[in-house]
């Protein structure tokens, strides 16, 4: 019967398809409802001289217009409080809300946006990283992870390289953009209906920016179309917003982002610029590695600090270093907030390393494949990171021969220098990474989650939990879970609306973990309800499902039960920089080859191979569309996906037009996704979260570029940043065909 393990369809995909399934604006108005928007900073930094909002109220159709005098409490943020929704005396980045504009239509917010008469002393801005640097503009404290004498095993290694590694940011560029409902109830009660991973925050913020208990304020979400680390924390203003509206005016008020203002005034992916010096031997094994990660916050912490120890946790990826001394600092900057975006810090650790071996393979004139085998933990022996959790059940060096095989990288790498050796026009590349990622919140407290689990007189079966639904297939792998564990058919369970009401003081949706807590938590409420089904028909001897159920609530048995997960195992403490921070690895490898057109930059991938360690998938198809979707995304990132803004600090690249996510033509052009099968023995299920850890493998596609470019670069390592877009490329081989002229 074991429905564990299958490809069940997503419990959406019809209505996905269909058009049926409902999002936040896809709910018809309510009788009253006000349209709901904001008038947002239009400088990066300054100081309001004034704000006159005499004009825009006279505009016919505006109900309401507030300002953080209005709000119980303007202050708030989830690691450090140091956000503020609307704007008081300063402004610290492009798109700040400033003023809410409530209204009976989006004219009348329009009007009103022109209305309104600001006047700003313009205060000098800070746009990069090194600005911040010299200013001494930091977000939270400087933090280290350290182990051995990296100064020392670099001193007296045989060779040194010394580099920083730039990236840029990238945009969530969820389908459905930022939104929320609040529905004002009897006295100060309120709902909302939020497009968010997060609603225990937004029910948490919401209740303190109005000032009424939490449990006045009730959070539904029903599902996202998309999210990607971008409703984690972010989902919270529109929702706050559109909350001290509905608690103001006893109206029902609906914020609804366009795409091209959800991406100027929300974050994004932190752009980070890292400083490395890299000690290692002839044969290319790494003595000694010193770190210096610097992230571009934005103008508040949000989850910068999160961030930036995922970041620290990561830069060893999938290899062993001895000595290590790394550096973490968040700078701040007067950009919108950056935030959990889909790795979480990861993918800016990992891609450093990566870029160091390539570039140990290239000065040692090593195949890079050989060099990231050399490093690679063992199973027994340097299996150790330098924050001090060993690397259990490490299946990479089987892997990573197995890719080998697989992609037949051995005679790809030969026919890509004999290709570079006679094509005038073309270039190609080839690389393999690894990734090694960490499952649990780096924040302890995080890893729990409950679940509701109720069984009807006709035996259906309803679940809920803290889980939200974008589109991953969460609440299909739980309804499996939950079937298998109560042993009926899986067309008797439902998995229901999210809402705080049932499931409080839940965790985000995000760190890829969501099925492992609230599947945890829901096996957890199965397993007692199971029990004491058992009891009964160990009374009655072998009766049909619906039969025992009936007997059992005749009996007076109860048939609800609550469960609870909380993650085993895990520890972390930040002065020593030390601990056992995650439950287990998500692990893999992957291989791409590119082709680059030598007078354009233009750069097509010619064939991926993915290979990872996903434990025993809890739904095969599902977890196949995730490494699917994340290679694809995090492709993106590393190659199309371009950011740029005006000298102000303006978001120039605000739509599809300007900013360039991956389509369908871009996939690689061979692509192959697969899986070893072992059993992971610590999770749910014997399975592994696989959310985040396959955006990272697409880091073998950047690494395949700067492997073309090391055939041009007349002998030096070639340089390249994130993106590495048609403009990076060609800028390099441009750079390089010039000092070839030169020498
Ligand atoms: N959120 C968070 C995350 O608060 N802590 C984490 O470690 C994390 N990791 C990935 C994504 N979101
Ligand atoms: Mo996330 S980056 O919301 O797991």
């Amino acid at each position: 019967m074991n429905i564990v393990g299958r490809n069940i369809p997503h419990d959406s995909a019809r209505g996905h398809v269909t058009g049926e399934s409902i999002y936040v604006d896809d709910m018809p108005p309510l009788r009253g409802e006000l349209i709901v928007d904001f008038f947002w900073s239009p400088v990066a930094h300054g100081r309001i001289r004034s704000l006159n909002l005499d004009r825009a109220r006279e505009v016919d159709g505006v109900v309401a217009l507030l300002t953080y005098r209005d709000l119980h409490c303007n202050l708030f943020g989830p690691i450090i409080e140091d956000e503020i929704l609307l704007a008081e005396d300063k402004v610290t980045f492009i798109g700040q809300p400033v003023v809410i504009i409530a209204a009976e239509s989006r004219d009348a917010i329009k009007a009103a946006k022109k209305a309104i008469e600001i006047d700003v002393e313009e205060l000098e801005p800070i746009f990069t990283i090194d600005q911040a640097k010299q200013k001494k503009e930091f977000i939270g404290p400087t933090r280290h992870i350290r182990r051995g004498d990296a100064d020392r095993a670099i001193a007296e290694a045989e060779h040194v390289i010394e580099g920083t590694w730039i990236n840029g940011g990238q945009d969530h560029f969820y389908l459905e953009s930022q939104a929320a409902i609040a529905v004002p109830g009897e006295f100060d009660q309120l709902v909302i209906h939020s497009s968010t991973q997060n609603p225990s925050e937004v029910q948490h913020v919401v209740a303190h920016v109005i000032g009424v208990p939490i449990n006045q304020v009730t959070v539904v979400t029903k599902r996202m179309g998309g999210a990607f680390g971008g409703k984690e924390c972010q989902a919270t203003h529109p929702a706050a917003i559109a909350g001290i509206v509905a608690h103001t005016t006893k109206r029902p008020a609906r914020v609804v982002y366009s795409k091209d203002d959800d991406m100027c005034v929300t974050g994004g992916r932190h752009p980070f610029q890292n400083d490395y010096k890299v000690g290692f031997s002839s044969d290319g094994v790494i003595t000694g590695l010193k770190a210096e990660l610097y992230s571009d916050g934005g103008a508040y912490a949000d989850l910068s600090t999160a961030v930036m120890a995922r970041a620290m946790t990561h830069i060893d990826n999938a290899y062993y270093l001895p000595n290590a001394d790394i550096t973490g600092i968040v700078c701040r900057t007067n950009y919108p907030p950056n935030t959990a975006f889909r790795g979480f810090g990861g993918p800016q650790g990992v891609a450093t390393i990566e870029n160091i071996l390539e570039e140990i393979a290239t000065f040692l004139g090593i195949d890079a494949f050989d060099v990231r085998r050399r490093n690679l933990y063992g199973t027994d022996e340097r299996n150790t990171t330098p924050y001090g959790e060993i690397v259990n059940n490490n299946h990479l060096p089987r892997i990573f021969d197995e890719l080998e095989q697989r992609a037949d990288y051995r005679n790809r790498v030969d026919a890509v220098k004999q290709f570079n050796a006679t094509s005038k026009s073309e270039l190609r590349g080839i690389a393999c990474t690894a990734v090694k990622f960490g499952i649990s919140f780096n924040t302890k407290f995080l890893n729990q989650a409950n679940a509701l689990v109720n069984i009807y007189l006709d035996g259906s079966v309803q679940v809920s939990t803290g889980a939200t639904e974008m589109g991953q297939g969460v609440n299909t792998k739980i309804a499996q879970l939950v079937a298998d564990e109560l042993r009926v058919p899986l067309e008797r369970v439902i998995v229901m609306v999210t809402s705080t009401e049932k499931n409080n003081n839940t965790s985000a949706t995000a760190a890829s973990s969501a099925a492992d807590l609230n599947g945890g938590a829901a096996v957890d409420a199965c397993q007692r309800l199971r029990a004491r089904l058992d009891d009964v028909a160990s009374r009655h001897g072998d009766l049909p499902w619906e039969k025992l159920v009936k007997a059992a609530y005749h009996e007076r048995v109860p048939l609800g039960e609550r469960g609870h997960y909380a993650t085993p195992r895990i520890d972390w403490d930040w002065t020593s920089g030390s601990g056992h921070p995650f439950l287990y690895y998500t692990m893999g490898t992957s291989c791409s080859e590119v082709l680059i057109d030598r007078f354009t930059g233009e750069m097509k991938v010619l064939r991926s191979d993915v290979l990872m360690d996903i434990g025993r998938p809890i739904n095969p198809g599902v977890d196949r569309g995730q490494l699917t979707g994340a290679f694809v995304q995090g492709m993106g990132w590393l190659t199309t996906e371009d950011l740029r803004y005006t000298s102000a600090g303006e978001l120039l690249s605000h739509s599809p037009t300007t900013y360039k996510i991956p389509n369908i033509n871009d996939l690689p052009e061979v692509f192959n996704v697969d899986w070893i099968d072992v059993e992971n023995p610590v999770n749910v299920a014997g399975s592994k979260a696989v959310g985040e850890p396959p955006l990272l493998m697409a880091i073998s596609v950047w690494c395949a570029v700067k492997h073309a470019l090391g055939f041009v670069s007349n002998g030096d390592i070639a340089k390249l940043k994130v993106p590495a877009s048609c403009e990076e490329i060609l800028a390099r081989l441009t750079a390089y065909a010039r000092t070839a002229v030169e020498r």
